[in-house]
């Protein structure tokens, strides 16, 4: 890719990726203004890839061990551009790190007068996603950056001018603070007139704030990514997002709404509107939910920030019993059933776990059986509906 004659850019790619670096790409910057550039020709992008077992846990939140990831990829990534700039002055050209120490953020506007993120288009490491990060093809956005300006001859790679994102959204439909408005990005477009930072920055605090408070980081929309999805499979990991969490008393409407929804298909093909899960009211689950005895355990999973799946259970004499499984249709087939049943386990660990089924719902019972429960007794519902227990 680099052919030069005075200055062997691949003795100094080698000599940062010895040091932890990911990629150091070489970008011609002649197309950002001259004096955002401060007069230097070409640049440097040097990425660092983020722990990808970290980014995976993003999906619960934002860890303790995301926070000293932060810290410690930053450390580095200042190493490495004064690394590169030393190199390079030392074969007598000039060279400025975009080191934190030489970087001003604008706080008011959150911006910098020459973002990495614009080094790395120029040097087409990536395009900017819908997420307003840089997203690549073989990590996502799981990555972090940091350059370095320079006059030092080598010839470079092709800039990448747009998105990749194409019909994508999954980081607008996840992202909490709703920052991504849905815009692709092309290389002349304001990051305002696709991304709301303001709504960024103050959900980052939010959810940065029992971990680190004055930090703002968050990152979900990097885990949720579709290309940092399947680096966290290529690298053998099994995404966690979304994570089941314990449902609050205000999330009680929509999961009665989603149990209608998920059990009309059951109704249906027993032609009876009338079964237990049609028919409970918020009330009636309120009135569980707030009963202390036994206590209930109420879970959902948040996707496209509504609640696409839910499952309960009680404790008594040390079984647990499961009821009220529901995924929403659009959602199946993904292995959420069976991470609703896992975690809901896991809450009563120990326990001895009983739930009923139809004795017709063949799917249902396959299911079952296939998590380990075995069929122990045939009952009848009051509205003469055998059940399998
Ligand atoms: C200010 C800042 C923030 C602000 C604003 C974020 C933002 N998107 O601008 C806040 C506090 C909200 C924030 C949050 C986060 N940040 Co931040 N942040 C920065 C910082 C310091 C400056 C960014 C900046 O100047 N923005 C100004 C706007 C105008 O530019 P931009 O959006 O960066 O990019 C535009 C240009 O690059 C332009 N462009 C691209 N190519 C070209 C080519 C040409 C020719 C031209 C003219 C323009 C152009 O297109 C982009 C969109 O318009 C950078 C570090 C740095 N020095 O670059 C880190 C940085 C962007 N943050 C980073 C990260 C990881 C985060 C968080 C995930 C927090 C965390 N660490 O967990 C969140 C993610 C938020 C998000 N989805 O963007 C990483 C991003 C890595 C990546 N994969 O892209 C960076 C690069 C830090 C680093 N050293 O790695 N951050
Ligand atoms: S960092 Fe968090 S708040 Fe900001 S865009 Fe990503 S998901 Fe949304
Ligand atoms: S989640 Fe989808 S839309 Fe968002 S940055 Fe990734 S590919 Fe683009």
């Amino acid at each position: 890719m680099i052919e030069n004659t005075q200055f062997d850019f691949r003795l100094l790619e080698q000599s940062l990726l010895d040091m932890g670096a990911w990629r150091v790409l070489p970008a011609d910057l002649s197309d950002v203004p001259e004096d955002i550039r401060l007069g230097m020709p070409r640049g440097i992008s040097i990425s660092v890839t983020v722990d990808l077992n970290i980014i995976n846990d993003l999906a619960v939140g934002v860890s303790p061990a995301y926070v000293d990831e932060y810290d410690r990829l930053n450390r580095l990534l200042d190493q490495l551009a004064d690394r590169a700039s030393e190199v390079i002055i030392s074969h007598g050209y000039r060279a400025i790190p975009l080191s934190r120490n030489h970087v001003k953020v604008e706080y008011m506007s959150h911006s910098t007068i020459l973002p990495h993120k614009t080094v790395a288009t120029r040097a087409g490491l990536g395009w900017i996603g819908k997420n307003a990060l840089l997203v690549t093809a073989d990590r996502g956005s799981a990555i972090r950056l940091t350059s370095v300006l320079t006059d030092a001859p080598f010839s470079c790679a092709e800039p990448i001018n747009e998105s990749d994102c194409g019909t994508c959204d999954s980081c607008v439909r996840n992202c909490p603070g709703q920052a991504p408005l849905g815009s692709n990005w092309s290389v002349n477009m304001s990051r305002e007139s696709f991304f709301d930072v303001l709504a960024c920055r103050k959900t980052c605090v939010e959810r940065t704030w029992k971990t680190k408070p004055g930090l703002s980081i968050c990152g979900l929309c990097i885990t949720v990514c579709p290309w940092t999805q399947k680096a966290i499979r290529e690298a053998g990991l099994t995404p966690r997002f979304p994570v089941p969490e314990f449902a609050s008393r205000g999330d009680i409407d929509e999961i009665i709404a989603l149990q209608r929804l998920c059990f009309m298909r059951e109704a249906e093909r027993i032609q009876n509107f009338s079964i237990a899960p049609m028919t409970q009211t918020s009330e009636a689950l309120r009135a569980d939910f707030e009963n202390p005895r036994p206590p209930l355990t109420l879970l959902k999973l948040v996707e496209d920030r509504r609640i696409i799946g839910s499952v309960r259970g009680f404790e008594r004499d040390g079984t647990l019993y499961i009821g009220r499984l529901i995924v929403h249709p659009d959602y199946q087939k993904r292995g959420y059933g069976e991470r609703l049943m896992t975690a809901i386990e896991k809450c009563h660990a120990g326990a001895r776990y009983e739930l009923f089924t139809g004795e017709k719902s063949v799917d249902n019972r396959r299911f079952y059986l296939n998590l380990g429960y075995r069929e122990f007794d045939v009952r009848e519902s009051k509205d003469g509906a055998k059940l399998i227990c």
